[in-house]
C-alpha cells in the first residue's frame, strides 16, 4: 500500500541531495501554462461572454449572469443544515481570534534626530477569492481565505466558485452559505482559470481585483502564474501533503488515520511517515489496510495517493535524523508524534504548519483549530508561509527628514551616487544646498 525509503545507516546527505531522496508529487504547472493562455486571453477580450461560454463548455450549464444574486446567498443560508452552520460559525470564530492577533501596527523608527521612517500597513484594496467546485467543495476554505482578508481590513472582497449544473448554474450551496455567514456578498459563478482571469482583468459584471487567493487545481495554479506581476497571488497551491515524524511512543492507529485523512483529498496527495521505529512503521502499515477499507474515497483518491511515488514511510536512525529529513521535505502539514513532541516541534525549521502530539491532528487544523489551512505545498515551506493577515497587507515606508537631518547624511548619499555612476542622484541632494555637498559634522 505504501513504499519504504530506508535512510538508516549511511550518513544523510546535506540539503538538496537529501531532498532528492524524498518523495514528491509531479505537479508541473509550467506544462499547464500554454493551455490556460487562450482561456485567459478570451476572458480578457470577451469578458462576461467568454465566462458564459466557458461555463457551458467546462461546467455544462448556460448562465444567465455570472454574478450570483443576493437572494441565492440568503436562500443557501436558510437551507443550510443547522449542525453544519454551527460548525462553520465556530470555525469562523476561532479563525477570527487567531487572525485578529496577526494585525500589524504602524511603527516609527527615529533614525536620527529629525529623521524618521514609519512603516504603515495598508490592506490590499480589492481581493478575489477562489473556492473550487467539483471534487473539492470546501466551505472551510472559504473561511480560511475570507477571514484573514477581512481581519486585514480589505474593503472589497469578492468570491468566485464554479457554476454547478445541478444547482441551476449557481456555485455549490454550501459555498454560498459560507459566504453569507462571512458577509461576503459579491459572488460569481466562474471556475478554474476563467475565474482567475475574471479577477485579473475584470469583466462587465466584475471589477478587476488587485490580488487573487485560494486553492484550486493545476489550471488555477497555472492561471495564477500567468497573471503574476499583473495581480498579487497567495501561492500556487499544489496537492496537499502530510508528513508525520514519529517514534515508538506514537499510536499507529492515530498515525495511519492522519495519513489517510490527507490522502483523501487527491490521488496526488502525499502522505509521508518519518520514523526511527521499524515496529511503528510495520504497525502503521498494517493499520492502513482496515482503515482504508472502512472509509469512502478509496479507489479514486486514497489508494492512488498512498501507493503513488509521492508517499512513503521513511526509516531513519533517530529523531535527530528525522528532523533533518522533515526539514529537507518542508511539508505543508507536519505532525510530531514523539516523546516530548513540543520540544521536537520547536526545532522544526521548514513546515507550513506543525501539529504537536496526539491531540492535534491535521483534521483539527483543517477545520477548527483557529490556524489557517491554506499552506505552502511542494517544499515551498522553506521560503513561504501560509495565508495570514500579512498576505493581504502592504507595508509602506514613509520617510520624513528635516533639512539638518538630510545635511548630516548628504555626503554619504553623494558618495554612493558617484560610486554607482549616477551623478543626477547626487545632484538631487546638492540642489537643496546651493549645489554644494554640505560639510559633514
Ligand atoms: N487539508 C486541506 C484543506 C482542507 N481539508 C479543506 C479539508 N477541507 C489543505 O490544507
Ligand atoms: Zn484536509
Amino acid at each position: 500500500m505504501i513504499s519504504r525509503i530506508d535512510l538508516r545507516g549511511d550518513a544523510l546527505p546535506e540539503g538538496p541531495a537529501l531532498r532528492d531522496l524524498l518523495p514528491r508529487a509531479d505537479f508541473d504547472v509550467s506544462a499547464a501554462l500554454e493551455k490556460v493562455r487562450p482561456i485567459c486571453e478570451a476572458v480578457h477580450h470577451r469578458g462576461d461572454a467568454a465566462l458564459i461560454d466557458f461555463a457551458e463548455k467546462f461546467d455544462g450549464v448556460r448562465l444567465e449572469s455570472v454574478r450570483v444574486p443576493a437572494q441565492a446567498l440568503s436562500d443557501a443560508l436558510a437551507a443550510l443544515d443547522p449542525a453544519v452552520r454551527a460548525a462553520l460559525e465556530e470555525s469562523i470564530r476561532r479563525a477570527r481570534l487567531v487572525h485578529r492577533a496577526q494585525r500589524r501596527t504602524t511603527h516609527t523608527t527615529q533614525v536620527v534626530p529629525g529623521g524618521s521612517v514609519t512603516e504603515k500597513w495598508v490592506p490590499v484594496e480589492r481581493v478575489g477569492l477562489y473556492a473550487p467546485g467539483g471534487r473539492s467543495v470546501y466551505p472551510s476554505s472559504v473561511i480560511m481565505n475570507a477571514v484573514p482578508a477581512q481581519e486585514a481590513g480589505v474593503e472589497s472582497i469578492a468570491l468566485a466558485s464554479p457554476p454547478q449544473a445541478e444547482f441551476g448554474g449557481l456555485p455549490h450551496p454550501t459555498i454560498l452559505a459560507a459566504c453569507a455567514l462571512l458577509g461576503v456578498d459579491e459572488v460569481y459563478a466562474a471556475g478554474g482559470a476563467t475565474a482567475v482571469a475574471m479577477f485579473a482583468h475584470g469583466t462587465e459584471s466584475c471589477p478587476p481585483a488587485n490580488m487573487v487567493t485560494g486553492p484550486g487545481n493545476i489550471w488555477v495554479a497555472a492561471a495564477k502564474r500567468y497573471f503574476t506581476g499583473k495581480i498579487g497571488i497567495d501561492a500556487e497551491a499544489g496537492p496537499t501533503e502530510i508528513a508525520v515524524l514519529a517514534d515508538s511512543t506514537a499510536d499507529p492507529v492515530h498515525v495511519a488515520s492522519d495519513l489517510i485523512s490527507q490522502a483523501e483529498h487527491d490521488p496526488l496527495a502525499a502522505a509521508v511517515l518519518v520514523t526511527d521505529s521499524v515496529e511503528l512503521a510495520d504497525a502503521v502499515e498494517q493499520e492502513l489496510q482496515p482503515q482504508v477499507a472502512a472509509t469512502k474515497h478509496v479507489e479514486d483518491r486514497i489508494v492512488p495517493a498512498l501507493k503513488g511515488p509521492q508517499s512513503a514511510i521513511v526509516l531513519v536512525d533517530g529523531i535527530e535524523e528525522g528532523l533533518r529529513v522533515v526539514d529537507a521535505y518542508g511539508a505543508e502539514h507536519l505532525e510530531i508524534q514523539t516523546a516530548d513532541a513540543a520540544a521536537v516541534a520547536d526545532r522544526v525549521k521548514n513546515a507550513g504548519a506543525v501539529f504537536i502530539g496526539p491531540w492535534a491532528p491535521v483534521s483539527l487544523g483543517d477545520y477548527a483549530a483557529g490556524s489557517n489551512h491554506v499552506l505552502p505545498t511542494g517544499g515551498c515551506a522553506c521560503h513561504s508561509s501560509g495565508l495570514s493577515v500579512q498576505s493581504f497587507l502592504r507595508g509602506i515606508h514613509i520617510v520624513d527628514y528635516t533639512k539638518d537631518a538630510l545635511a548630516e547624511v548628504a555626503h554619504h548619499v553623494v558618495t554612493l551616487a558617484e560610486a554607482e555612476d549616477l551623478p543626477a542622484h547626487g545632484a538631487a541632494i546638492k540642489a537643496r544646498f546651493g549645489w554644494k555637498v554640505p560639510e559633514s559634522k
